[in-house]
């Protein structure tokens, strides 16, 4: 067994006065509440470094046994875009022509898609993530653990980085995605996860006029027996 002893730093987290604790955590709320999955992009170009930033802020996410089980390619060259927007319009045609089940494409009316995906190649970036069921050290295989929680965390971290730099994106899932594995020649331990496009909206970009679920809706807050003392 290889067990190592990881030292123990001190931590203090960052810490707010009560006021400024409420106000950061109702304009972060506010921020949030205006992110949009966008469908429609401009193919304006955007730094590297911007980009950079943005999938190293997903990877400080929490992940099972601190395993870090992801990698994040990122793909600009529009050869590139172009192959991947073919092999996943190919599967997307298969699965709007009868793949999916009736329910499924009345549920995804309200958002107009279709098997066409034009924004894989107008989107100057395109992440697309892949999560590691296991690491290979010198040919043998380490499972990892909590896999799709984890990549599931990172990429919510992504999307949130990449609004906080105010882009857009679209968590786009071509099915099956095998195809990514192939076209961007990915070791063994890797399946593709999730297409990100990121970009600036078109100019004239829409999107469905959905409202979020209520607080009523997704929160249950349970009774405490008895006060709570010293806090
Ligand atoms: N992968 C298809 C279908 C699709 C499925 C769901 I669930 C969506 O929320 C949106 C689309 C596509 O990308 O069109």
């Amino acid at each position: 067994m290889n067990s190592q002893k990881t030292a123990f730093i001190n931590y203090k987290g960052i810490r707010y006065p009560k006021g400024e604790m409420l106000n950061r955590s109702r304009e972060f709320y506010q921020f949030l509440d205006k992110r949009r999955s966008v469908r429609e992009f401009c193919d304006k170009k955007i730094p590297k470094e911007v980009i950079n930033n943005i999938v190293m802020a997903a990877s400080t996410a929490p992940s099972g046994a601190h395993k870090q089980p992801w990698t994040f390619c990122v793909v600009s060259d529009p050869a590139l875009k172009q192959k991947i927007r073919e092999a996943a319009e190919k599967e997307e045609y298969e699965n709007y022509n009868g793949r999916m089940s009736e329910e499924w494409l009345e549920d995804l009316e309200p958002f107009g898609t279709d098997w066409q995906k034009p924004f894989l190649e107008i989107a100057p970036y395109l992440i697309i993530v892949f999560k590691k069921p296991y690491d290979l050290v010198n040919g043998q295989k380490h499972k990892n653990y909590y896999v799709n929680e984890s990549v599931g965390i990172a990429t919510g971290f992504l999307l949130t980085a990449i609004h906080n730099a105010g882009l857009v994106s679209l968590t786009h899932t071509p099915s099956p995605m095998n195809f990514l594995h192939d076209i961007l020649d990915r070791p063994e331990n890797e399946r593709a996860f999730l297409v990100i496009p990121v970009g600036y909206p078109a100019m004239n970009a829409t999107v469905p006029d959905l409202q979020r679920k209520t607080k009523e809706e997704v929160v249950v807050y349970y009774k405490e027996e008895k006060a709570e003392h010293g806090s």
